[in-house]
């Protein structure tokens, strides 16, 4: 079972994009999440399953307020999300890793992140925005 844990800004669409990942689900309807919560997902590598635990950040995401410590604890992978129609959203993705690291050194060795970059079938100029993200 690998822990990943989902991390971003509120109502950047860390919970969509893990419903859509684990149940091929999406609402329309904001619901903030809260209680801690995760899913498991259950994926099939060349003849391996492979149990992923995924972890949605809940609670303690409004307003910045940090990461809860334990949230880490064992996590074998991050995803940063950001909302490409919300800039500063996207330039938090940069505290957030900054703070999962931090955390994870106190115990764990580095875990791998990635970056995703939701709400693309809000953008218009996918080109010019592409760029940017790209230097980022
Ligand atoms: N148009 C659009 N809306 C999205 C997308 N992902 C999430 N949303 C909407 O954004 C809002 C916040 O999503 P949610 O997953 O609850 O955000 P969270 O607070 O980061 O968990 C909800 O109203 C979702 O329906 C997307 O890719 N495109
Ligand atoms: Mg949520």
């Amino acid at each position: 079972m690998f822990k990943i844990i989902v991390i971003g800004n509120s109502a950047v669409g860390k919970t969509s994009v893990v419903n859509r990942f684990v149940g091929d689900r999406f609402d329309h309807n904001y619901k903030a999440t809260i209680a801690a919560d995760f899913q498991v997902k259950i994926l099939n590598l060349q003849g391996n399953e492979i149990r992923l635990q995924i972890w949605d950040l809940v609670g303690m995401d409004t307003n910045f307020a940090g990461i809860n410590r334990s949230f880490c604890r064992n996590a074998s992978g991050a995803i940063l999300v950001g909302d490409i129609t919300d800039e500063s959203s996207i330039l938090a993705t940069a505290e957030w890793k900054e703070q999962v690291e931090e955390i994870i050194a106190a115990h764990d060795s580095p875990i791998p992140m990635i970056l995703a970059v939701n709400k693309v079938d809000l953008c218009e100029e996918k080109e010019a925005r592409g760029l940017e993200l790209e230097q980022f």
